[in-house]
């Protein structure tokens, strides 16, 4: 296999280090920069996500702060979801959408102060577009890329791991709430979230300079809970029916048809962008519709969107799928047409190997 030539424009991580020393097998580009994907095999690490406790370099999870006194004005411009109940301290899965309902990405926002968010982005320029924004509505707020890179970690021991480098505090974090927490004179927010079903916290790492420290800590404390390096793992990602933003929706799909309806408030959330066009959707309903489906055979890694036909049309697309230790089952994630999405329809995959048969499942596995 080829390798992808080093350069400025693939920036490394604060953490890059540390992966590397770990054993890094594999990488894809997130924003711009590494997103450590594999180190034993994506199937034994899924298995060890699942029984023990991951330390992973999401630091890809770049952060837009928005700055000021118009700050919170901007965050409900922003997204359909209404921010009227957000206090500070909590964390809001938040859809972003242009002014024809498109997916412009699906980020968490994180509300540090009245006057401070952070908006934890997916794969998408998503800066330029609130630069944009502020400035075409003129707006009191500074924007920018703080030096912020968010380190997870995850799996069952998640708790142990974090009380021996945070105290026993950190337990009582609710999920998708933060507290501070300080390392080595550095204050963090350490959030109850993470891009996995196993639970588990984000730290964001507010200086570049504690990144390595806080990662050999971690590293060094949590030997006898088996801790190791991992990273998002698409087996389970999709087991959980996690999405992934440029993968399995696009500029081309409204948050209804990627099952995000229930993070639109567009009644309420008044002068947000897009409201008009979600208004229609959302009255409407969605004609296609993100959908778990089970893949029967052998299945090349799906690395282009693959055409889902029933009854001899194509009804839909796979744009996630990957052999399931747990289920004994080609997990995946579909975009299906209404007419084909009920759970038990049997449709066809056109992958590249051949066709494989495929079910509409009730819902993601875990
Ligand atoms: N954490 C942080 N930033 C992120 C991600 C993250 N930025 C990029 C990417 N992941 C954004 N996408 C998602 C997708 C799903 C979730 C979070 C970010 C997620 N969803 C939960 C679920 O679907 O079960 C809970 C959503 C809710 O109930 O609010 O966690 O992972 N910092």
């Amino acid at each position: 296999m080829a390798v992808i030539a080093p350069s400025r424009r693939i920036r490394r991580t604060p953490f890059s280090d540390g992966v590397e020393a770990a054993g890094v097998k594999g990488y894809t580009v997130y924003n711009h920069m590494l997103l450590p994907t594999v180190f034993e095999s994506v199937e034994a690490d899924y298995r060890h996500l699942k029984t023990d406790v991951q330390v992973w370099d999401v630091a890809c999870e770049r952060q837009v702060e928005l700055r000021g006194p118009d700050a919170a004005r901007l965050m409900q411009i922003l997204t359909p979801r209404d921010l009227r109940g957000m206090l500070p301290g909590q964390c809001f899965y938040v859809p972003i959408v242009d002014e024809t309902g498109g997916m412009l990405n699906d980020p968490v926002a994180v509300k540090l102060s009245d006057d401070r968010y952070w908006i934890s982005i997916a794969d998408s320029d998503l800066l330029f577009w609130v630069k944009g924004i502020a400035y075409g509505y003129r707006l009191d707020v500074l924007i920018d890329e703080p030096d912020v890179s968010p380190l997870a970690i995850q799996g069952p021991k998640a708790d142990d791991l974090a009380a021996r480098i945070f105290g026993d505090a950190v337990r009582d974090v609710k999920f998708f709430r933060f507290g501070m927490f300080s390392f080595e004179g550095y204050d963090m927010v350490v959030a109850r979230s993470g891009y996995s079903k196993q639970g588990g916290f984000e730290i964001y790492v507010p200086d570049s300079a504690v990144a390595m420290p806080l990662w050999d800590a971690l590293f060094k404390a949590g030997g006898d809970l088996n801790v190791r390096a991992g990273g998002p793992n698409l087996i389970e990602r999709i087991e959980g029916g996690l999405l992934s933003y440029g993968n399995d929706m696009t500029l081309e799909n409204t948050p209804h048809e990627c099952g995000l309806g229930r993070f639109c408030s567009t009644e309420t959330a008044i002068g947000c962008i897009g409201r008009d066009a979600l208004l229609r959707v959302a009255k409407e309903g969605p004609v296609r519709q993100i959908r778990p489906l089970s893949i029967e055979g052998d299945l090349p890694p799906c690395d282009r969107l693959w055409k889902v036909y029933g009854d001899g049309e194509k009804v839909g697309q796979v744009t996630s799928a990957a052999w399931s230790p747990d289920f004994e089952t080609n997990v995946a994630i579909g975009m299906v047409r209404m007419t084909h999405w009920k759970p038990g329809t049997v449709l066809e995959v056109e992958t590249p190997d051949g066709m494989r048969k495929a079910t509409v499942e009730a819902k993601f596995w875990i």
